[in-house]
């Protein structure tokens, strides 16, 4: 059956959020931390990031291309390596650029025996969180919750049942045949959630998407909205997202905005929420897949980690 495995791993979410309480990560405010990724591994790190530096943390992320490529390390005191399969090229070989400037190296992956595993001076490794699709779906709810946790613990596992009900009842009244065109919005860290939700839709669904920040639509990339666009908002519960979500339907399009008491209920909790709004796109990049007949755990031209 096409999806089995994605649907499977989306379900599973509330399960994989009660390990959470097993494993912990600490940020020291007196250290400076880089992440390192490729893909959805990036993007967890470009989260974090953000999440870090507006509690006081110092932090930066860069991709293991712009890393390998350029030899491009950024001053840091620890390196933390993100790859669910621990073998991207990119994000394997920059460990060694790293640590020819004698920064420490920490990898987070899901898979033992890994690449990655092999070369840093400590890993997290969650094979629990292991997926059998190649796009990422729990573990990067799972891994993303765990990375927030480190700056405040937040218990998703209680809502996160609900959530995904919500979520999968308020995705099957849409005809999704309808749209080819899927636009997603965030300020801030949501903006990189945003990013995310945009990669998932192309990956399983292979369709056109686009991400940027709330307001930012209204300046130039709204001239392609059209009745085949659907608008998600990852809002901060502002009323300015409020009123363009109002705006955007108005124009023509399907829009969902998720915030506290809207389409999908989960209110902004200063971006620890944010985990959970992650099942959106997961779900819909699922559904649109199988509508459009694709395989969501097999997405073309894809495999599990680039190797170069
Ligand atoms: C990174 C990644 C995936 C993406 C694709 C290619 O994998 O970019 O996020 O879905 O399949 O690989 P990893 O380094 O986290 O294993």
């Amino acid at each position: 059956m096409k999806g089995k495995y994605t649907i499977k791993e989306i379900n599973r979410i509330p399960e994989l959020l009660e390990k959470e309480k097993e494993y912990k990560i600490t940020y020291n405010k007196n250290k400076k931390y880089t992440f390192v990724g490729c893909g959805s591994s990036y993007n967890l790190g470009l989260i974090t990031t953000k999440m870090l530096n507006k509690y006081g943390y110092k932090s930066n992320t860069i991709s293991g291309g712009e890393v390998i490529v350029f030899d491009k390390v950024p001053q840091t005191d620890i390196a933390i390596f993100i790859s669910r399969t621990g073998e991207s090229t990119e994000t394997v070989k920059a460990v060694e650029n790293f640590k020819k400037r004698k920064i420490k190296t920490i990898g987070i992956t899901c898979t033992p025996e890994s690449s990655l595993t092999k070369i840093c001076d400590e890993t997290y490794i969650f094979e629990f969180a292991n997926e059998e699709s190649v796009v990422m779906t729990g573990s990067f709810v799972y891994i993303l919750n765990f990375l927030l946790n480190g700056i405040k613990y937040t218990d998703l596992t209680k809502d996160a049942e609900i959530i995904i009900s919500n979520i999968k009842e308020r995705i099957d009244t849409i005809d999704l045949k309808k749209y080819n065109h899927y636009v997603f919005l965030g300020f801030d860290e949501q903006y990189g959630i945003s990013k995310e939700g945009a990669l998932k839709i192309q990956e399983m669904a292979i369709q056109n998407v686009e991400y940027h920040e709330p307001l930012e639509y209204r300046h130039g990339p709204k001239s392609t909205l059209n009745e085949h666009t659907l608008v998600i908002i990852n809002s901060k519960d502002t009323e300015e997202e409020t009123k363009l979500a109002k705006e955007l339907k108005n124009m023509g399009a399907e829009v969902i905005l998720i915030g506290k008491e809207k389409d999908i209920d989960i209110p902004y909790n200063n971006g620890f929420e944010s985990p959970l709004r992650m099942i959106l796109p997961q779900y819909l990049g699922y559904k649109k897949a199988l509508i459009e007949g694709y395989n969501p755990d097999q997405p073309r031209n894809l495999s599990k980690s680039v190797i170069l």
